[in-house]
């Protein structure tokens, strides 16, 4: 199955919202496999905001990143990196469709309240980077035999 990495953002944990984003995960059906809330510091945010170091609104993420704690967490379930960038919705939280996370809380670009990795590549290099490999929980999730039809989980 696939593996996604969520990060509930400053904003969120500031307005109280902890809760109501992640039930959107938990509700959906994706099983979680870790989770750690931690404080961001400038190497952790020079690697995974690398694309936009050169912008000029750079700083006002990491000042944004580094305002408080975030939720990291990871998520598992078939096509989850398109299932959670969906309930997410798109970066701009003012054009984001109602429903999405960002489209019912959010009114901003930059504090749009959640990151989720945008493909294979960067759900793996993402979940490296926040969580060593013993911090990623082994676990049967008895309501997966509920969720899927048998043949989706191949047998
Ligand atoms: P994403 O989070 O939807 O994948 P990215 O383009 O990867 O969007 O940008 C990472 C984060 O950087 C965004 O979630 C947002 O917080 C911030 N950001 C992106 N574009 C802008 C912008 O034009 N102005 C301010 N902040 C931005
Ligand atoms: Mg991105």
């Amino acid at each position: 199955m696939e593996r996604t990495l969520v990060l509930v953002k400053p904003d969120a944990i500031q307005r109280g919202l902890i809760g109501t984003i992640m039930n959107r995960f938990e509700r959906k059906g994706l099983k979680l496999i870790a989770l750690k809330f931690m404080k961001l510091d400038d190497a952790l945010i020079n690697k995974h905001y690398a694309h936009l170091v050169d912008k000029p609104f750079f700083p006002f993420i990491k000042a944004f990143m580094t305002s408080a704690p975030v939720i990291a967490s990871v998520w598992e379930g078939l096509d989850c990196i398109e299932i959670v960038r969906r309930i997410a919705g798109i970066t701009n939280a003012r054009q984001a469709e109602t429903g999405t996370i960002r489209g019912d809380f959010g009114v901003s670009v930059q504090k749009n309240l959640i990151h989720a990795s945008d493909g294979p590549e960067a759900a793996e290099e993402e979940i490296a980077r926040f969580f060593q490999p013993d911090e990623l929980q082994a676990y049967d999730l008895f309501m997966t035999a509920v969720l899927y039809s048998g043949d989706e989980l191949g047998g």
